[in-house]
């Protein structure tokens, strides 16, 4: 089971002006094929069809361990795209057309379904599906497609940085750079106790280091790629037994953390009265909150 807390794993930047072409493009690091509900659902699946669990305790921890975190990725990623398309539209009445800013722009479900916020879909347009998760039940497979899965990711992740100079999405993807890294190594690292093969000498795919990425290496100088969070309060302990050793960057040990990371609020989204979102009137609003304090 899962518990949740209402914190974003890092504190996002205020944007400045809305950027909803950047935000259908950032839409393709969480819904996209490579995106944060890929890594989530390959992970929970996997874990949920674990066998030999017992003996094999450290890979099931990690791998549960890891879908954990996963889900504070797609919650980082959507509270990105919200916070970029805020303010794309202004208030009218339906006559004046308030929504016609929108009519352009690369991704109008992002108008028309949403309410001006984040969907399971890809930059694209495209949903996510089902068919994306990978879980065959054979460890060593499972673990290969995982690593693969991370590299992927990590390439998108570069590219979209490269399409959008916006602060939220860079803040976002700098950090996710980093946690990919911690991913994919953790995932090399388990191949490598279970099969011999040096794994993590492919990395980083691609070949560029987290590094040249500002918002990547401030990360990094806080020693966030070296950390494994434990998601739990009592469980998934034996991560450690595949989390240790020296850091592949050779800055330091690899250590895992108990508990989550201290993060950041999650933003609140104004209210859009032209998409009729929440859709209810200030004096209404008054009027439930008495009606709430009273009961
Ligand atoms: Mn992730």
């Amino acid at each position: 089971m899962y518990l949740r807390i209402d914190r974003l794993q890092i504190e996002l930047p205020q944007p400045k002006e809305a950027d909803p072409n950047a935000a259908a493009a950032v839409q393709e690091l969480l819904g996209g094929r490579f995106g944060e509900m890929s890594t989530l659902m390959n992970y929970t699946y996997q874990s949920f069809n674990f066998r030999g669990r017992d003996k094999l305790r450290p890979y099931y921890d990690l791998i549960a361990n890891i879908a954990t975190e996963e889900l504070g990725h797609i919650e980082l990623v959507a509270a990105t795209v919200n916070l970029m398309l805020t303010g794309t539209t202004k208030p009218g009445d339906p006559e004046s057309a308030p929504l016609s800013p929108a009519v352009n722009l690369r991704n109008t479900h992002h108008f028309i379904g949403t309410a001006q916020t984040a969907f399971v879909g890809n930059s694209m347009g495209a949903f996510w599906h089902g068919d994306y998760v990978f879980s065959s039940g054979n460890l060593v497979l499972d673990l290969l497609h995982n690593f693969f899965l991370e590299c992927g990711a990590r390439l998108h992740k570069i590219r979209v940085y490269e399409m959008t100079t916006n602060p939220v999405a860079r803040e976002m993807i700098g950090y996710l750079l980093v946690r990919g890294g911690v991913h994919a190594t953790a995932y090399a690292k388990a191949l490598e106790t279970l099969t011999g093969v040096q794994v993590t000498k492919l990395l980083p795919i691609p070949n560029i280091e987290n590094s040249k990425f500002p918002e990547a290496r401030k990360y990094e100088a806080m020693g966030v790629h070296r950390r494994l969070y434990r998601f739990s309060p009592e469980d998934y302990r034996e991560i450690a037994k595949i989390w240790r050793g020296p850091a592949p960057a050779g800055d330091g040990d690899l250590e895992v953390v108990d508990g989550p990371p201290a993060g950041g609020p999650v933003p609140d989204l104004p209210e859009v009265p032209e998409e009729f979102a929440p859709g209810l009137a200030p004096e209404e609003i008054a009027e439930i909150a008495k009606k709430l304090a009273a009961s």
